[in-house]
């Protein structure tokens, strides 16, 4: 049986017929019927491009419909779909491209110059482009191509995705996701939240994360539903769209700034069945506030780019502020002594651990990674702290890793910091995450100077600039003589943090 994750998808799109798949404020989208003529073309061209099966297909592009289409094709023929954030500098790429080893980069009309000379530096065969008006090379080797209408068997274990997160040690992994992985995540959570035909996705996430391109897009296609595809978040836009719309996904930062707007009301909201947050806690503050003034109680869920979801809160029930719910159906989980692995008693504080269909098969090219954080017995050591209540919700009350998020966008200190201590002058610095009202958690670096030296903030950030992302680039630089140890010699960040607690709200 082919186990290609794409053949369901084929089934659900035939199915469809001439239902509206994507859509755009500009009036250009596709079909569902539209949408598979195109893929068997992208699909043409990626194999006459030499993507053959188990190839990696890395995309740094803008968001369009046709980037859907592209992830749909690289699928079908077997591919392994490999997102890169638009935000990621030349350096960052070149970091990639050289891991990953894809047999084929698509990039922006933009950057196909500097996109060559990575691929030439880093062995990948072929670059092409993809612009945000169905343009670049890729949609014209398309329109040429012999149009692919098999699908390439895989199995339930093959690979169908690598997305990178950043790591402890500065180095981002690869996690391997399988057509299994998302196609049992996928169906899950189209059933336990109720996505039907009728169904209208509101997207205004990026789709080059697991929530704008998996849970979004993957769960939108097991339903046959349909998706408004907005550039970015914008209020402006969302309050226009949400009496067309049912459903909305965001990070807790667009319910923060919805819940600060004057327009949401019970009217505005009246057509929508569904707001569902993730990726950074979500306030209970905020949860209340959004359901007092609409009605609506934001369902709150929890997952990981190596585990897609996890545990959610109950479409029919309570869904309780500040807590992530319950595992999904066929996901289990336990709370456990991080050294021992042995679950705490209930409602204490310990380390989530997850088992399930759902989690990944390890980091591309890092055995012993994946042996740290994915267990014999199964289970995915998520590097989150929580308790379980009395009710059976569970609750995220902290991370036993060094990590800060942003705006939902994960950024490991230590990346940040080995960068900074690159800069002349530049003794040490330690990166943290403070209260931010709009982003969650502000990324911000506390610098110690080379003695004698005078530094400044604004040189600290230009030496960032083009060398990390934008959203990892500390928002202020402070400056100290010395960083706070414990006795072991290790930064006192939770000091750090409490110092510096008021700087962005
Ligand atoms: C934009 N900027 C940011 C961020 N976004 N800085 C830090 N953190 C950010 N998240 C920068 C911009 O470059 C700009 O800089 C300045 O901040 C102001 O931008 P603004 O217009 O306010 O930003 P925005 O375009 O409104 O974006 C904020 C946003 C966006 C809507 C929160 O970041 C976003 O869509 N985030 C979603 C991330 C996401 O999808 N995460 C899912 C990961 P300047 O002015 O200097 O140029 S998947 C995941 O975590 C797991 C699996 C899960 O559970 O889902
Ligand atoms: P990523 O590696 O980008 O997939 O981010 C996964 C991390 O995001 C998790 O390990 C959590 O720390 C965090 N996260 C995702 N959803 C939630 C949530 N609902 N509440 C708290 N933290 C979350």
């Amino acid at each position: 049986m082919n186990q290609n994750l794409f053949a369901t998808f084929a089934r659900r799109m035939r199915e469809r017929g001439d239902a509206d798949f994507i859509t755009t404020r500009q009036g250009r989208g596709y079909r569902y019927d539209e949408a598979l003529a195109i893929i068997t073309r992208l699909a043409g061209a990626l194999i006459e491009l030499g993507v053959t099966p188990g190839d990696r297909v890395a995309v740094q592009v803008e968001k369009s419909p046709e980037a859907i289409l592209l992830y749909l094709a690289t699928l079908r023929v077997g591919g392994v779909y490999l997102p890169l954030n638009t935000g990621y500098t030349g350096e960052e790429i070149h970091y990639f491209l050289a891991d990953a080893e894809p047999a084929l980069f698509v990039c922006r009309p933009g950057d196909a110059e500097n996109a060559r000379s990575i691929a030439a530096d880093t062995g990948c065969p072929q670059v092409a482009t993809l612009g945000t008006a169905a343009d670049g090379s890729l949609m014209e080797a398309a329109e040429r191509a012999t149009p692919r209408d098999d699908i390439i068997e895989r199995d339930d274990n093959d690979l169908a995705a690598i997305l990178y997160t950043s790591g402890t040690t500065g180095r981002s992994k690869g996690a391997m996701l399988t057509h299994r992985n998302l196609g049992s995540n996928a169906a899950t959570l189209a059933e336990v939240w109720r996505f039907s035909e009728e169904d209208r996705l509101i997207h205004a996430l990026p789709i080059f994360h697991t929530h704008g391109l998996f849970v979004a897009c993957n769960v939108t296609l097991m339903a046959g539903a349909s998706m408004l595809f907005l550039p970015k978040f914008d209020a402006d836009v969302i309050f226009e769209e949400m009496p067309r719309g049912t459903v909305l996904m965001g990070v807790p930062t667009f319910y923060t700034r919805l819940v600060a707007d004057e327009r949401l009301t019970p009217e505005i909201t009246a057509n929508m069945r569904l707001f569902v947050s993730g990726s950074a806690p979500l306030t209970a503050e905020t949860h209340r506030a959004f359901e007092q003034k609409t009605g609506h109680a934001i369902l709150e869920r929890y997952g990981m780019t190596e585990t897609n979801m996890n545990l959610s809160n109950p479409y029919d029930g309570e869904r309780r502020a500040g807590t992530v719910g319950m595992p999904l159906p066929g996901v289990e989980y336990r709370i456990t002594d991080r050294e021992t692995h042995e679950s705490v008693p209930k409602g204490e504080i310990g380390m989530l651990e997850i088992r399930g269909p759902n989690v990944f098969v390890g980091y591309w090219r890092m055995p012993e990674k994946t042996r740290e954080e994915l267990l014999e017995d199964g289970f995915f050591v998520t590097g989150d702290l929580a308790m379980v209540d009395e009710r059976g919700y569970i609750h995220i009350v902290g991370r036993d890793k060094d990590l800060v998020i942003s705006g939902g966008y994960n950024v490991y200190p230590k990346e940040v910091e080995q960068v900074i201590d690159e800069l002349e002058g530049v003794h040490e610095s330690a990166v943290i995450g403070l209260p931010h009202t709009d982003l969650g958690e502000g990324v911000t670096a506390v610098v110690v100077p080379e003695p004698g030296t005078n530094l400044d903030e604004a040189q600290v950030l230009d030496h960032l600039q083009g060398q990390l992302a934008k959203y990892k680039q500390p928002k202020r630089v402070f400056f100290a003589d010395s960083l706070p140890r414990n006795t072991m010699g290790k930064v006192q960040k939770n000091q750090l943090r409490e110092q510096y607690q008021d700087t962005y709200r």
